[in-house]
Order: structure tokens, then sequence, then C-alpha cells
């Protein structure tokens, strides 16, 4: 049994759904689960994904419903999703958050939680709405630094933070310079650069540093932290890394398209390059080596799949038509199984990163920092008896068939990996057993979040908001 502070070689006790008792030889049990061999590791949860939700790009709906990508999660042994509700302007937030609710509870297989994506952040949003929902539950919100239809200005960034650090609630930001990706793109289109490789081209990487920079300076004058999404290259993970150095709560998430996907993916012949277009884009080798660096020297707090699953057909990628201009083309790669295989494989197994590390990175740092810790997360006395167990030495090749969802590709097809999850538990319930489905749709429930300690404001004031060093102005929420 490994947590990520600890290993030991004993028995699981659950009553009720959680766990009752960590020993030797519990043997009156209603259920006995021989792991002799294998890892009983805490379950996934995956902090970034997106289940039922249009694409930020061409408004396609993703091609997961909350049963299949609940399903395919589970299958990677996750246990738990945070998804996104997105606003839509002029809709009241809580309407929009009860529809995700409807979606989610007839068909999730295993517990979710949401977080808010803010693109509309009103007076009525930031003094009522929000405030609410934190209060039920979900105290985190992403909001967007590029996208037409998305995008926040640095005065709204401002407002949110705001009304973030009165609430307490942990802003997850998408840090890319709008205006040099948006030169970019029209400069490759007039030149007549419209296939799907330009799409890398067009979200350049100091366009990441720049808007990771200015979001870290946002953060710091209204003295919040902020978590900084799928972080994907060298310049934007040395701000996150030199704000950590300076004693500030700047937190970073990576997925795997960064370790295991390149630009080079998207120069495929016709439109396949296409299935590999995400924000930020797959880098080069060489940011490879740089994000496992962030990995192992902890820069990067969570591992995240980023699943924003689209077909490759008229429903997703190809909705515009079989040859889609780059812009044209829905953002984002599949990703929600392989991710803990991926991780497992290529950092514990290459010895790149220990178990511990790897349980924190996937598990218990996603908990603590989401609100969800000591509930999920851990095995310890009393958490939720979400378990995964791994068996360490299985070998698989990668091909879409063996996986659970909807997409009908997978990036990482042909990929060896071994080590992957053989059991799976959610509550104490087996859900995945010899390569089978065990619950039934609606099976998971909806877990409420409290108020985590990472998104709690450090206290250290820069002189301008300082009523000790500003001539006594009052200017913090
Ligand atoms: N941002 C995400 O978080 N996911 C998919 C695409 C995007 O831009
Ligand atoms: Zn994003
Ligand atoms: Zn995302």
């Amino acid at each position: 049994m490994v947590t990520a502070a600890d290993s030991a070689e004993c028995d699981v006790g659950i009553i009720d759904g959680r766990v009752a008792a960590l020993g030797r030889d519990f043997s009156d049990a209603d259920r006995v689960i021989d792991a002799t061999g294998k890892l009983v590791l805490p379950g996934g949860i995956e902090g970034h994904c997106h289940i039922e939700q249009q694409s930020s790009v061409g408004g396609v709906m993703s091609a997961d419903d909350f049963y299949t990508g609940t399903r395919s999660a589970v299958f990677g042994g996750t246990t738990t999703t945070l998804s996104f509700a997105q606003q839509i302007p002029g809709e009241p937030l809580r309407k929009t958050v009860q529809d995700y609710h409807e979606c989610a509870r007839p068909k999730a297989v295993i517990d979710y939680g949401f977080h808010l994506i803010i693109s509309d952040p009103t007076e009525q949003v930031l003094g009522q709405d929000l405030p609410a929902l934190v209060a039920d539950g979900m105290p985190s919100f992403k909001v967007y630094m590029t996208y037409d239809s998305l995008k926040l200005d640095d005065r709204q960034m401002l407002e949110v933070l705001s009304t973030a650090r009165r609430c307490g609630a942990m802003v997850m930001i998408h840090a890319e310079n709008h205006d040099m990706i948006k030169w970019l793109t029209d400069r490759l289109l007039s030149g007549g650069y419209v296939a799907p490789k330009f799409h890398a081209i067009s979200h350049a990487d100091i366009a990441e540093g720049e808007a990771t920079h200015r979001a870290i300076r946002l953060s710091q004058l209204m003295d919040v932290p902020i978590l900084l999404v799928h972080v994907s290259a060298e310049d934007a993970m040395e701000e996150i890394r030199r704000a950590q150095t300076s004693g500030l709560k700047i937190y970073g998430e990576t997925c795997p398209q960064y370790l295991f996907l390149t630009q080079s993916d998207l120069d495929r012949d016709g439109a396949e390059g296409a299935k590999f277009c995400c924000s930020p884009p797959p880098r080069d080798e060489a940011n490879h080596q740089v994000i496992w660096r962030g990995i192992s020297n902890g820069t990067f707090q969570v591992f995240s799949s980023d699943h924003a699953p689209y077909r490759f057909d008229h429903t997703g990628k190809l909705a515009a038509g079989p040859n889609p201009t780059f812009p044209q083309i829905a953002n984002g790669v599949p990703g929600i199984e392989l991710r803990l295989p991926l991780l497992f494989s290529e950092g514990v197994g290459k010895g790149r990163i220990d178990i511990h590390r790897f349980v924190a990175l996937t598990s218990t740092n996603v908990a603590k920092i989401y609100g969800l810790h000591p509930r999920k997360g851990t095995i310890a006395v009393g958490s939720d008896a979400d378990i995964a167990i791994w068996d360490p030495d299985k070998e698989l090749t990668v091909t879409w068939d063996l996986l659970h969802d909807n997409v009908g590709y997978t990036p990482y097809e042909g990929r060896q990996v071994k080590g992957w999850p053989v059991m799976v538990l959610s509550r104490g319930n087996v859900v995945v057993e010899d390569g089978d489905l065990k619950v039934d749709r609606g099976s998971g429930q909806f877990v409420s979040r409290s108020l985590s300690q990472a998104a709690q404001p450090l206290g250290r004031l820069v002189p301008e908001m300082d009523p000790a060093r500003n001539f006594g102005a009052d200017l913090l929420p």
C-alpha cells in the first residue's frame, strides 16, 4: 500500500465505503481481495478534463459524455473527475451548473465535481453567483487569457482574482498572450499557411511565457494563489519556478501531451494533424526534458490529462469540413485513461520519479489543491475507499481499441507502457475488475469540496496594497 508519503505491506479494511483500518490479517470480511505482488494506490483524481462541454473553437460538443468520460477515467485508475461547468454569457451561472449536474448525475460511474469557467465576470457573477457556488462546494474556477469567446483582459482578471481572494477559491489560469496568437494567426493565414501544423506556430512558446509572467504578477498584486494549467514549455515553467522560489503560492500543472507529443505530430498527411491540435500545443523533445525536470523537482504539483475529446469527423475535429484551416480546429486531445499509465511507465518505471511523487502528482496534491483532501487523495483511516490496484509488471501496447472513451483514436497509438491498474474501487465498491465495468451508470456522486489551504492568501502584500505602506488606503477585498 502506497501513499504520497508512505508505503507499507498491510491490509486495508473497508467499512461502508471508507477506509476503516490499516493492519494485518483482517480475516472476517465479506470479501477479501488478494493484492499480493500488486501496488495498492489511492485512486487518481483528474483535476482537469472537459466532459459534455463545448469547445472554445467552433463550439463543437466533446465526444465523451459523463458515462464514457468517467468510464474511460476509471479504467485508467482514476476515481474522481473535476471537469468544467462553462459559463454561458447571459444565463444565470447557477442554471448552467444545474445543467451540468443533470448531465452528470445519471451517467457518471465515479465521483465528480466541477470547476466553473468564468468568461463574463459581471457584477452579479462576481458579487453573488460565484460566492454562492463556492459555498456550495465548487471552490475553484478557470479563466482564459486567450480565445475570442472566453478571454478576460487584465482588468477583468484582477476582478476575478479579487473575488477569489474574498471567497478563498482557487483560480486556474489558461495563460497565453491572445494578441500574439491572433497576430501570428492572421499572418500565417494571409501567407497561405493554413495546415494543422501551423497551429503550433501560432501558439508561440513566448506567448505562453509572457502570459504566465503577467498572470503571476496579477496574482501577486492581489495576494491570491493561482494555478497555471497545462504548462507546455520552459519559458512558462521557469516563470513559475522563479515565483515559487521567491515564496509566492503559485502552482503548476502539466499534462502527458507535453511529455510525449511534439509539434511534428501536427505535421501529418491531410488533416490528420488536427488530432494533435491542442492549446498550448505540443512543443519539442528539448521541452519534454524540461517538463520532466519540473515534474521531478516539484515545480509541477499536478499532472492532469486536459482530456478534451473530439472525434476525427464532422462532429469534432472536422466540423468545418474535411480540410479545416488550423484556427477552425477544435482544440484538445484525449488522455483521461492513459494519464496514469503513461506517467507510471515513463516516470516511475524509468526512474524519473518515485512512486510517492507519482501518487502526489496524480491524486494527493490534486485533492489538497482543490479541497478534496483528506476525504480523497489518500489511503488513510476515514478516507473514501477510492483505490486502484496496479500490476507494475503488466505490459501493453497502446491502441485505441483497448480504451473506453468515445473518441475513435488516441494520440498515443503504438506506445509501449509497463504498469496498469487491474482493479479499481470507488467508495469501496469494485468498479473495474477483470477488464469489465462492474457498476451501473449513475453510481458516481457529486463531491462537494471545501476551501483548500493552498488557495488561501499568503498575507504578503506589495507595498501599494499594504495600508502600512500606502498612506493607509484599504484596497484588498
Ligand atoms: N484549454 C484547455 O484547458 N483545454 C483544451 C483546450 C484549451 O485551450
Ligand atoms: Zn486551457
Ligand atoms: Zn482544458
